[in-house]
């Protein structure tokens, strides 16, 4: 990591919901170099893996640098008018509702604002969804239901003021890595219980003190447990539920006959009856409780019940809004709350009016001056994608989201795209999904671009640009109202910079808002370019007068019209689809540490792709045994919907029926390994939201007869293989590959992949039998630029030297050429093994050799390695290897 300079342009990290703030700078040799802010309120200077690893991903490289129409190049001009006639024809031969935007929760609050203005004012069509429909929607109507509007209600210091904090279907040691540190920190001197409720043993399980590994789908029984066991143990508060609730004896007496009892819901969620007993007398007693929960909740096809069970449990007892107690939903993408304030959902309008009622469509035509605006909600995106395969979306526009491959049932995604008439991609980079784009829009990126975000407790901080962007690309604020201007609305898109797009988002909000919206930033609609240049984070609301309180739904007032939350009465469903014969194992997708999403960033870093550097599906030991797969097979899993290829890796943490895959590997990166492809699109009824973290799969093992590993510097496309992932390296890249071919075909594949070289720069070797390869290419200094080696599997050696042969570019020694093509450095060198503090690189062999050498605890390994001592996120599984030696010892 390099350290980077104490001052620096003031931004926030384009990540995760937790929001931090980041001091960027540019050294004299041109590296970005970035640090935690230590004035920013959300880290307080900390950032995680992905954060600190903001520099590595500012490069050019790969970077859409000019419009294209076709795969050809084209000035902006010629896209932009393209654009704008082919979606005014469309409408107008049509109607509004043949074209659609799928935008994003990476957009900036500016880009979002007009993204909907033009969608909804001036088309005329609801069809704007954003993928936060994969993401919060079930939170969003969660909320609506209890609250009447979509309200967070706490703030990042009530999970340092808790006493218990419950973190369910949220793995947030991996995905709020610093808010989790926080958590942490805030426990060791108050002492705070944690309960995790998932179904997986994640790292965030590792540090707490229960953990409900619950049957995939079956929060709402258990919080339907829970309500009942507040009635029944005298933990409600009547006071606050009489005067500001409405629906409790309805939801408590369907709560209870759900969840007659801990012994019930103990079996019918699949967790002991002791640890549902502790859980529920743990909540009962403690008045600061956080329930802190995200998309094992919400990426269900009953996910609003879910969100509502648990709501229903801090209404009962009054535990909302107040310090260390409430209902916390936190935010995946670092700008999914300013997405909801400006409206970028199919069903909602800007600044959280709603299509329900009649007077907020009126009043949002009104401020917009756009008579012809959408009167009715547009589709939801699996709908959406739908309408587009068949025919009645004929024009799409895509922005900051690569749904080719985040969207459930991906290969029908794709032929929706192949089938559509005009598609625009607007990314920063080439994707699977901008591979079916007639026309690619290039944007500006992260530090070239400057706005407004919002993080998980409604805090706004500003993202500043401290780089030109590359080439012509451009803000996508500006390429949105470039077009609004060329379909004839000029007026309403006249606007010069980010700042005059926030303040009319910020007038919106107070637009005949008398206190009904809690959602009202007025104050800052008036805020002049220089303010809004040294804007500091700041949480919303903000009203022109009134109450600022960070804190909401405090003193007992809802946003609802008589001003009482409401209990929904919920009751257990299965999940959309069950297991069953064909299909025994349930399949869970979710995040690993240190990638986002599609990895068109961080799978350009060495350092973040080293710790889990392929695809890999964990399955329950007994499940392995029982379909015979050994850790690192190569398994075929396949659901309804279509099929992926991953290594196996044992996990006891996994339950017994259950799988997960990372939702990561796109094409860019891997052969067919994508969890979109299997993921179910079935939806939650309210929220639209698809069931992510469920589907029926089957697993069997692939007979691989050949493995091979192609070090390049090059950026290659492989094809034909059966199973291939790539990871970067200093100065190139690492192929892995393998197949079911013989082994001379095997060899063929990969020869073919090495392509044409010199033959003075190639030396290779065969053996006899034509079951090993091993080919390396020199560049003109005689440094390493290929290496190729083809083996049965298990016979690949390890990779560490020749990685490191290629990052030094020096030339070879020759001993060094000698030793080239068996792979192993010459002189021993010191083993690093697979990475597990990507902060400062220090991998399993340096930490097993600390353990060896007598240290016992995190810390001695930090002292003695580093490892573990930046953003903690390898915390527990140094901790693990820490257990693990103990236990070896003891045996
Ligand atoms: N490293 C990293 N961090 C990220 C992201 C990333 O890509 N990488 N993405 C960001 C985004 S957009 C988001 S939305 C967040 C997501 O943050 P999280 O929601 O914390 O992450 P996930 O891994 O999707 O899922 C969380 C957990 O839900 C569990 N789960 C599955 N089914 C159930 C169930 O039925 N009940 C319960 N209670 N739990 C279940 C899974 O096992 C998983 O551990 O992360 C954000 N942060
Ligand atoms: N199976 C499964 N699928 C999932 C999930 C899961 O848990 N399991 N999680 C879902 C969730 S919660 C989410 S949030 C989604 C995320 O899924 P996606 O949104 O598809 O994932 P990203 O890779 O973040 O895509 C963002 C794209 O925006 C581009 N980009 C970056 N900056 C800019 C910019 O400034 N402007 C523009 N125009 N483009 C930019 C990036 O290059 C990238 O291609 O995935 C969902 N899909
Ligand atoms: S926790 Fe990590 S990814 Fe999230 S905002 Fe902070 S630095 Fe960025
Ligand atoms: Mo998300």
């Amino acid at each position: 990591m390099r350290d980077a300079p104490a001052t620096g342009v003031r931004t926030a990290c384009p990540y995760c919901g937790v929001g931090c703030g980041v001091l960027a700078g540019v050294a004299e040799d041109g590296a970005v170099t970035v640090r935690g802010d230590p004035e920013h309120p959300a880290n307080f200077g900390r950032l995680c893996s992905k954060g600190a690893a903001l520099g590595e991903t500012t490069g050019i490289d790969g970077r859409l640098l000019s419009p294209e129409i076709g795969g050809r190049q084209a000035s902006w001009d010629e896209a932009l008018d393209l654009v704008a006639s082919r979606f005014a024809q469309t409408i107008a031969t049509h109607g509004p509702d043949a074209v659609a935007f799928y935008v994003s929760g990476q957009l900036l609050t500016e880009d979002y604002y007009v993204a909907n203005k033009l969608m909804k004012g001036f088309i005329g069509s609801g069809n704007i969804d954003t993928n936060s429909r994969l993401c919060m929607a079930s939170s969003v109507a969660g909320h609506k239901r209890a609250f009447g509007e979509d309200i967070v209600p706490g703030v990042y210091e009530d999970l340092e003021q808790a006493d218990l904090v419950v973190l369910t279907g949220s793995n947030l040691a991996w995905c709020h890595p610093i808010l989790h540190q926080r958590l942490l920190a805030a426990r060791r001197t108050r002492g705070t219980k944690i309960v995790v409720v998932d179904p997986r043993r994640t790292a965030t399980a590792d540090d707490c003190d229960l953990h409900l590994a619950i049957d995939p789908g079956t929060d709402v029984k258990l919080f339907n447990g829970l309500l009942a066991h507040l009635e029944r143990s005298g933990a409600v508060d009547p006071g606050f539920v009489a005067a500001s609730t409405a629906g409790f004896a309805e939801a408590v007496a369907i709560a209870g006959a759900d969840a007659p009892s801990p012994a019930h819901v103990a079996a019918a969620c699949g967790v002991a009856e002791v640890d549902v007993r502790a859980f529920y007398d743990l909540f009962a007693a403690t008045e600061r409780s956080v329930t802190v929960y995200s998309q094992g909740v919400n990426q269900s096809a009953h996910g609003t019940d879910k969100v509502n069970a648990i709501i229903n449990c801090h209404l009962a007892t009054g535990r909302i809004g107040r310090p260390g107690m409430g209902p916390f939903s936190v935010t995946g993408q670092p700008n999914a709350m300013g997405g909801r304030e400006v409206g970028g959902l199919a069903n909602q309008l800007a600044a959280h009016m709603g299509f329900d009622r009649p007077d907020d469509v009126d009043r949002v035509a009104r401020f917009w001056n756009a008579p012809s605006a959408a009167r009715t909600a547009g589709l939801k995106a699996v709908d959406l994608f739908r309408a587009v395969g068949d025919g009645r979306v004929k024009a799409l526009w895509i922005m900051g989201t690569n749904p080719a491959v985040s969207m459930p049932d991906a290969a029908r995604v794709r032929s929706a795209l192949r089938a559509c008439e005009f598609v625009v991609v607007s990314d920063v980079t080439h994707t699977d999904t901008t591979r079916h784009a007639d026309v690619l829009l290039p944007a500006a990126a992260w530090g070239e671009k400057s706005g407004m975000v919002t993080n998980s407790e409604r805090r706004m901080s500003r993202q500043r640009a401290f780089l030109a962007p590359p080439g012509d690309a451009r803000p996508d604020w500006r390429i949105v109202c470039d077009v609004a201007q060329r379909m004839g609305f000029g007026d309403a898109f006249d606007f010069d910079d980010p700042a005059a797009i926030f303040r009319e988002h910020a007038a919106l909000s107070a637009f005949e808002n008398d206190g009904a919206r809690l959602f009202d930033i007025g104050a800052l609609a008036s805020m002049g370019d220089a303010d809004y240049e040294r804007f500091a984070p700041t949480h919303w609301p903000q009203p022109r007068h009134g109450d600022a309180s960070q804190r909401l739904l405090a003193g007992g007032r809802f946003p609802t019209p008589d001003g009482r939350a409401r209990f929904v009465a919920v009751r257990q469903e299965g999940p959309a689809l069950a297991v069953d014969a064909a299909r025994p194992i349930a399949l869970n997708t979710g995040r690993a540490r240190d990638q986002w999403h599609t990895m068109n960033r961080t799978g350009r870093v060495p350092r973040l792709m080293a710790n889990a550097p392929e695809p890999v599906i964990e399955i329950a030991p007994e499940d392995a045994a029982r379909q015979g797969l050994a850790e690192g097979d190569l398994a075929h899993v396949s659901s309804r919907y279509g099929f992926a290829r991953a290594r196996v890796g044992l996990s006891k943490g996994q339950k017994p029926g259950t799988a997960f895959l990372p939702m990561h590997w796109s094409g860019r990166f891997a052969a067919q390994a994508g969890a979109g492809a299997l993921s179910s699109p079935l939806t939650d009824p309210f929220s639209g939201q698809p069931e992510l973290k469920h589907v029926p799969v089957s697993i069997r093992r692939e007979a691989v007869a050949w493995t091979g590993v192609l070090i390049t510097r090059r950026d290659l496309r492989p094809t034909g293989f059966v199973h291939w992932s790539r990871r970067p390296v200093e100065s190139g890249w690492i192929y892995a590959l393998c197949g079911t071919e013989t082994p001379d075909q095997g060899i063929l594949l990969s020869r073919q992949l090495l392509g044409a070289i010199a033959r003075d720069q190639l030396v290779e070797y065969t053996d006899r039998r034509g079951l090993t390869y091993r080919a390396a290419t020199l560049d003109e200094a005689g440094a390493l630029a290929d290496a190729l080696l083809v083996a049965p599997p298990g016979q690949l050696p390890s990779l560490d030297w020749l990685a490191s042969l290629l990052g030094s570019r020096a030339p070879l020694r020759p001993a060094e050429r000698m030793a080239l093509l068996s792979g192993r450095s010459p002189v021993p060198m010191p083993a690093v093994g697979r990475i597990v503090c990507a902060c400062h690189t220090v991998g399993v062999t340096q930490i097993a050799a600390a353990v060896a050498g007598g240290c016992r605890s995190i810390e001695a390994i930090g002292e003695s390695t580093r490892a573990g001592t930046n953003c903690g996120s390898c915390r527990s599984e140094i901790r693990t290897m820490i257990d693990e030696a103990r236990l070896q010892a003891a045996e």
